[in-house]
């Protein structure tokens, strides 16, 4: 309860006085009349009011009464959202199980890298000392595991070199690379030569990813067979891919000395070679087309329903992933590829890419772009080139 003394200078005043604040619960406890002089009397009125009744007047209590309702919906809906947050907490992962997920992931990572050392690791500790330098070599060089085991196995099971060696001390890690070369030597395939032969035409089409070299390739090898066999050769172009695609191909023809043409059809290039029958040797070129679109690829296939008697050559470049080169051979491979020509030589330093991709898909290598230079940077593929590279002799 709360006692509070009013004083006015006449009763009404001070009974006001309380009523404006106490409200109309105030109970008068007491009323005094207090003489100030001979003219003026003061009204001192005791009133007291419980403490849960409103406090002010009549309009305030009614304030204070709404303000006390909104501040008890407000709550409600605090405490609501209070609980859906914690709810909702509840349902999110915490900081801490966060911290022990990403710390399990890392251990997962470790785990995982200490796996395939292990795998490493016993594999090489499956092998002899001395042939883990040329185990290791060759896997940084991009040879797949599997040509790896192979090979290991190979080696293995090869005769004891030290037995007829009457004495004389052989180094084993040469002795294995020296295998090792012959082995991957009889696993490369390589075309037979391009020679032109007089009296019949060989037509050539180059396919391939955009941007791999066939143009380029082309140009070059139209000059060395032009200028060092004297071929007559014939550049076709089969790329309306862009405004101005052939362009490119009829300037080096003309640079060259040599014929040039665009076609639409299959039935274009019959037409031509009725009317040029003295023609060695045809090029054709071909826009560029992603391994992703095999529509596009499946174009090409026209050639195949004419009675042209033509060859398929991919163009890759070296510098592409594996998984690239691998995913284009796959596409390409549905027209019959005669041959894998590896461009930009000059821009890698792994090569086990060649013998992997040559191996695995059984293709013969033709010829390898060793620069951007026409017609300097090419040179017919040889087996011994591979592996010059691979072990980097
Ligand atoms: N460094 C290097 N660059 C090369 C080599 N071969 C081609 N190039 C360059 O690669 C780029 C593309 O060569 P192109 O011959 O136009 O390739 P393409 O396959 O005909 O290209 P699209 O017709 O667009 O599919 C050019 O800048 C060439 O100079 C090579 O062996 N080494
Ligand atoms: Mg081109």
């Amino acid at each position: 309860m709360q006692v509070k003394t009013f004083e006015a200078l006449t009763m009404n005043d001070a009974i006001k006085s309380v009523k404006n604040e106490f409200g109309n619960d105030a109970i008068i406890l007491n009323t005094k009349e207090k003489t100030i002089d001979k003219k003026n009397k003061m009204y001192e009125v005791t009133a007291a009011v419980p403490e849960t009744t409103p406090s002010a007047g009549a309009s305030a209590g009614i304030a204070a009464f709404k303000a006390s309702n909104q501040s008890s919906e407000i709550s409600e809906q605090l405490s609501s959202l209070d609980q859906r947050i914690s709810n909702l907490t509840d349902i999110l992962p915490r900081k801490s199980s966060i911290n022990n997920l990403e710390g399990g992931i890392e251990e997962l990572k470790a785990l995982l890298l200490e796996a395939l050392r292990t795998k490493e690791n016993h594999i090489i500790s499956q092998i002899p000392k001395s042939m883990t330098k040329l185990y290791r070599q060759l896997s940084l060089t991009g040879i797949d595991e599997s040509e790896l085991a192979k090979l290991i196995t190979y080696l293995k099971d090869l005769p004891d070199p030290t037995e007829n060696s009457n004495k004389i001390p052989i180094n084993m890690g040469d002795h294995y690379q020296s295998q090792a070369i012959r082995w991957m030597l009889k696993r490369i395939s390589i075309t037979p030569k391009w020679t032109p032969v007089s009296g019949t035409t060989k037509i050539r089409a180059f396919v391939g990813p955009s941007g791999s070299g066939k143009t380029s390739a082309i140009a070059k090898l139209a000059a060395n067979y032009h200028k060092q066999h004297k071929a007559k050769i014939l550049l076709v172009s089969f790329d309306q891919s862009k405004l101005g695609s052939n362009e490119q191909l009829r300037l080096y023809a003309k640079i060259l000395g040599v014929q040039f043409e665009t076609i639409n059809s299959t039935k274009d290039l019959e037409k031509i070679l009725d009317k040029n029958t003295d023609i060695d040797m045809v090029f054709v070129d071909t826009a560029g087309r992603s391994p992703k679109n095999s529509q596009l690829i499946e174009e090409l296939n026209l050639f195949q329903e004419s009675s042209l008697p033509l060859d398929f050559h991919l163009v890759l470049s070296i510098t592409e992933k594996q998984a690239q080169l691998d995913r284009a051979i796959r596409s390409f491979s549905a027209l019959g590829i005669s041959s894998l020509i590896f461009t930009k030589m000059d821009e890698s330093w792994s090569y086990g890419e060649i013998f992997n991709l040559s191996t695995k898909w059984s293709l013969p290598l033709s010829f390898f772009s060793t620069g951007p230079r026409i017609p300097d940077d090419i040179e017919r593929a040889s087996k011994e080139r591979v592996v010059e590279r691979i072990f980097g002799l």
